[in-house]
């Protein structure tokens, strides 16, 4: 049977998926249009007759095209590759050598590292099959699974290292390279430090630069948290019949709406009667929106930004902390909120966002009163000197980095001082008990910590996305 090659393409996918994103860059880079089919993995969508039917392996990604399917994304990049528009570079380099060459990267990741990282039905089947006590049971896959990720990594970063680069095989982007960023973004979802491989980070920093690669980040996947209002490229999961007499997981796309900021009509009333205004935050937010589009979402929340100003003046903070910086909201309400004599150590690991802050520091003329440290959290933290310095500290960096942040940022506030933890309900997800969400996880973890830290008064609100107020006893 000839399968229409102009007719439509649809992928089913789920935005956490790896193996979905080597797909869904290349229909980016091959300027492919598609119609995306999200299949939730944590409610275990894969598993349902209707998926089942489609694809009897129960994993993403497939491809479907005029009623024929494909599953496997070395095969769907295959395909793709032979789709592409006009004008557009293949994949495969020309070379026979160099493309075998470029086949055995992606094959190093496809079947070698991501595999063994355990997808779904794997991993419950090996945790069945294991010997009694399910909790060491748990975490001993756990760490099998980030150290093999780690050694893998480190093996592959010690093989491209004989290549100048950036990409994998030099100057020009191949599909090793769709396969080895995608597994590094997974990577770091993991809280796994990308910049500890240098290749591999150099390759890492190339991707990122280009706007097609950016086009085809998780984060901006219809279905990737925090999306769930966001329009959708595709038919909804509802195309999948929901099974009959399943229990329904929590929803996921009702927490997290249940978390979105006041409607614009409040925001809009609150500014016109608030007395104490940030100044830039308006025009940081729109520059934040217009260079970053989804990914923007990551700005602190307007309330959270008056909070933080309000407090930081208060208490008559001097001296402010703050790990993740993104593009700077909620750095000019801690400065604005210190007035002048306030200082802010301020830590975050891109300079690609930063740069934005460091303009708004300018254009509010505070830029002096800012010392910026282009770096990891954990590092940046461990590098200073454990003293009481800090008044107030405002943490909103990678979610499963928060534990480390906490014992880190504790010892370095005064007496009375106050730490934000930011995003603590993580869009709700955290009281959902069948969460597999690892920022959900490690969320819920830290707020027990905090509970039981002596050396600490807790409160936590309900704010943007939930913060805990913790005192310094
Ligand atoms: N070799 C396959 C691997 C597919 C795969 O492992 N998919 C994962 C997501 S990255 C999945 O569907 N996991 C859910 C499950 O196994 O239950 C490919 O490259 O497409």
């Amino acid at each position: 049977m000839a399968t229409d090659l102009h007719a439509a393409v649809k992928l089913f996918g789920c935005w956490r998926s790896t193996c979905t994103h080597r797909v869904t860059l290349a229909l980016s880079v091959l300027g492919i249009p598609f119609d995306y089919c999200p299949v939730n993995l944590d409610r275990r969508e894969q598993d349902q007759p209707a998926f089942r039917a489609l694809a009897p392996e129960g994993q993403v990604p497939v491809l479907q095209q005029d009623g024929r399917v494909l599953t496997q994304s070395m095969a769907i990049l295959t395909y793709l590759d032979a789709l592409r528009p006009e004008g557009k570079a293949s994949l495969f380099p020309e070379d026979p050598f160099e493309k075998a060459e470029a086949i055995a990267l992606a094959e190093r990741v496809s079947s070698f590292i991501q595999p063994f990282l355990l997808p779904g039905g794997i991993r419950r089947k090996l945790i069945a099959c294991l010997p009694d006590n399910p909790e060491t049971v748990v975490e001993g896959v756990n760490r099998f699974v980030r150290e093999t990720l780690a050694d893998a990594l480190e093996s592959l970063d010690r093989r491209l290292a004989a290549r100048a680069g950036p990409f994998a095989l030099g100057d020009r982007m191949t599909l090793a390279d769709l396969f080895i960023f995608a597994q590094l973004v997974g990577a770091a979802r993991m809280g796994i430090d990308v910049n500890g491989y240098p290749r591999l980070s150099k390759l890492y920093e190339a991707m990122e630069r280009r706007a097609d690669v950016r086009a085809a980040d998780p984060s901006r996947m219809p279905d990737a948290p925090g999306n769930a209002s966001a329009p959708r490229v595709a038919p909804s999961a509802s195309a999948l019949p929901q099974e009959r007499g399943a229990t329904p997981a929590p929803d996921a796309t009702r927490l997290a709406l249940a978390y979105k900021e006041p409607a614009r009509e409040i925001a809009e009333y609150l500014d016109h009667v608030i007395n104490t205004p940030i100044i830039g935050l308006d025009a940081v937010r729109h520059e934040t929106f217009r260079l970053f589009g989804p990914v923007a979402t990551k700005v602190s929340a307007i309330e959270v930004c008056r909070f933080l100003r309000w407090t930081a003046s208060q208490m008559q903070a001097r001296r402010a902390l703050e790990v993740g910086v993104f593009t700077g909201s909620s750095s000019l309400a801690l400065l604005e909120g210190m007035g002048t004599e306030g200082r802010l150590d301020a830590i975050d690991i891109s300079s690609e966002y930063t740069a934005v802050a460091r303009q708004a520091w300018a254009n509010a003329g505070m830029d002096n009163r800012v010392n910026l440290v282009i770096e990891d959290g954990i590092t940046a933290l461990d590098r200073l000197p454990i003293a009481p310095t800090y008044d107030i500290a405002y943490v909103d960096a990678l979610n499963e980095h928060y534990q480390a942040y906490h014992q880190r940022v504790v010892p370095l506030m005064k007496p009375g001082g106050l730490i934000v933890f930011d995003n603590i309900l993580w869009k709700g997800r955290v009281i959902d008990p069948d969460t597999t969400d690892p920022s959900a996880i490690h969320l819920r973890d830290l707020n027990l910590i905090l509970r039981e830290d002596r050396r600490l008064e807790t409160t936590f609100v309900s704010m943007g996305d939930g913060l805990a107020l913790c005192k310094v006893l």
